[in-house]
Parts: structure tokens; sequence; C-alpha cells
């Protein structure tokens, strides 16, 4: 791709002066597919934008490009992040590979719940690496927010256990769990996950339990598969997609929808705090295809 980016070569390519023909199409489908879209997926989307471009009788690029945006945000499967009740105990469960912002995206989430009146408890399950358990309690001492953790190389199943009895005791309305991500040996974690997920299930019987993945979105069609992983291993609630200020190309947000039915809840695009929005289907929409 050189150094011009996806949304520029989107935009370059919807700004000929030209004629839609067959051929425009073809350049369209391998435009999506280097715009992180799977091969399958993009050669049906240009035939419905096809057949849409033929009903509507569009002749010129601008025109598809429309037609093309409308089409595409139809098919993101889209959900509001949840609204908390702060008269009850909510737990979300942060998952994903190391180095995507799990524990960065747990310290902005609870920032952003903080400041909306909710008393959050930050659990550091992420017991593998001793500098995840550091990182987690040094964003907790700068934001105010209490941190369960244990030390490095604990299980961090009785981290979250811990985190529980302390919100019970009316401590907090909210737990935001830290995981490890480490992949090399795949069947460790995810038993690992399905073990934390077994005490949240019982332990927190009567709380509203999410279970988001976090996705670098600079890691292309690779976040598809890890998405497959985690939601065969602990049936996950969405995505938080992470590092979007980077080269991101986007396209993997359809193929979550498509191939998972998976909705992205956030999206972030910055190392802050306050960098973390909720997803908008239709604002993202229109981003991946240059469109302002
Ligand atoms: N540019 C950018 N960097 C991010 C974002 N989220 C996390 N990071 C950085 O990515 C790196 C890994 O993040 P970390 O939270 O430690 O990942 P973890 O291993 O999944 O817990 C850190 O340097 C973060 O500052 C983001 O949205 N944008
Ligand atoms: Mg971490």
């Amino acid at each position: 791709m050189g150094s011009v980016s996806f949304a520029e070569r989107i935009k370059q390519f919807f700004g000929v002066k030209s004629a839609v023909s067959e051929d425009v199409f073809d350049d369209l489908a391998d435009l999506l597919i280097e715009g992180d879209f799977g091969a399958a997926e993009a050669f049906r989307t240009v035939e419905e934008l096809q057949s849409v471009s033929k009903k509507n009788k569009l002749s010129d690029r601008e025109e598809v490009r429309q037609a093309l945006a409308e089409l595409l945000e139809q098919k993101i499967v889209s959900k509001n992040p949840p609204l908390l009740n702060k008269e009850t105990l909510t737990a979300i469960l942060l998952l994903g590979v190391n180095g995507v912002g799990k524990t960065t995206s747990a310290a902005k989430l609870a920032a952003m719940y903080k400041n909306s009146g909710n008393k959050v408890i930050l659990a550091a399950a992420d017991t593998f690496r001793a500098a995840a358990v550091d990182q987690l309690i040094i964003h907790g001492e700068r934001l105010g927010i209490r941190v369960a953790a244990h030390k490095q190389g604990g299980d961090p199943a009785a981290v979250i256990y811990d985190a529980l009895e302390t919100a019970k005791a009316g401590n907090g309305n909210l737990i935001i769990a830290d995981t490890a991500g480490r992949m090399h040996t795949k069947n460790a974690l995810v038993e690992e996950l399905k073990k934390i997920d077994r005490v949240l299930e019982s332990r927190a019987a009567d709380a509203d339990y999410y279970k988001w993945l976090v996705l670098d979105s600079t890691t292309g069609r690779n976040a598809l598969a890890q998405a497959e992983i985690f939601h065969d291993a602990v049936k996950l609630d969405g995505v938080i997609l992470t590092k979007y200020d980077s080269s991101a190309r986007g396209g993997i947000v359809f193929s979550l929808s498509d191939a998972l039915k998976l909705p992205v809840l956030f999206v972030c695009d910055g190392e802050k705090y306050e960098n973390i929005k909720a997803f908008n289907p239709h604002v993202y929409t229109r981003e991946f295809l240059g469109l302002d």
C-alpha cells in the first residue's frame, strides 16, 4: 500500500470522474479487500452494489459511493454500550491477545464510568506479567479508583473473586477486569478464561455481566481470527476497537458483523483516558469511505 493511507486511496478511487463500468466494480472489490474485507464478502458487497446501481441508474462514482455507504451501514450489527444500573452490580470482562490495548481500555472505561457516577473497581486479572498488575495499579492511583490485585503468578479467578467480595461489601457497583492474553498456548488461555467466566457466572449470578473483546484495528484480518477463538471460548457480547488513530483500514468491522454478528461498542483513537468513544455505524462507514 505504500505510504498512501487506505482512506486516501478510497478517496482517490471515488474522486475519478468517469462513468461506472464493470471495471470500476472489479477495482472496488480489490480495494475493499485491501481495506480488510474478506474476499467473499467484498465480492458479495460489490454484487449488491451493482444491482442497486443498475436499479437506480447510478451513473457516476460519487453516486455509487453514496449507495455503498448506505449498503455498508446496513450491514453493521450495532448496539449501544449498556446503560449501567448503579443500584446493582455490573461486571465487565475485557479479553484479547497481548498488546491490543486491554489494560489501557480498562483504564479508559474505568475513567469514563467513574465520571458518570459509578463506583468502579478494577481487577488485575492479568497475573501472568508483573508489569500488567503494576500498570493497572498506576492507572488506579491516577484515577482514584480501587484496584483488586494479587501478586504475579496468582490465580486470576481469585482476583476476580476478591473484586466481587469488595463490591458486595458496598465498595463498588462496577467491576472492570483486565485479563492475560498470551496466545502461545491457546488451550491454557481458553481454560483460564473459562474458569474466570465460571467464577463470574456463579459468584455474580445476579449481576449484569458483559464480555468484551479488545481488538487492535491495525492487525487486519487477524483480528477476525482472534474474535472467533474468544467467541468460541466464552460467547462475547461486543468488541472494543483500539488504535483507530493509526493506519487502520477498518473493513474488519464489517466482517465482525457478517461472520460473528458481533457489535463494536467502542472505538479508541489514542493513548489518553478520553480517547474512547461509543461506536457510531453511520460515522464509521462514512469515514471508511472517505466521506465527510
Ligand atoms: N495509539 C494508540 N495506542 C494505544 C491505544 N490503546 C492502547 N494503546 C497502546 O498500545 C500498547 C499496548 O496497550 P496495553 O493496554 O498494554 O495492551 P494489553 O497488552 O492488551 O493490555 C500501549 O503502548 C498502549 O499505550 C489506542 O487506542 N491508540
Ligand atoms: Mg495488559
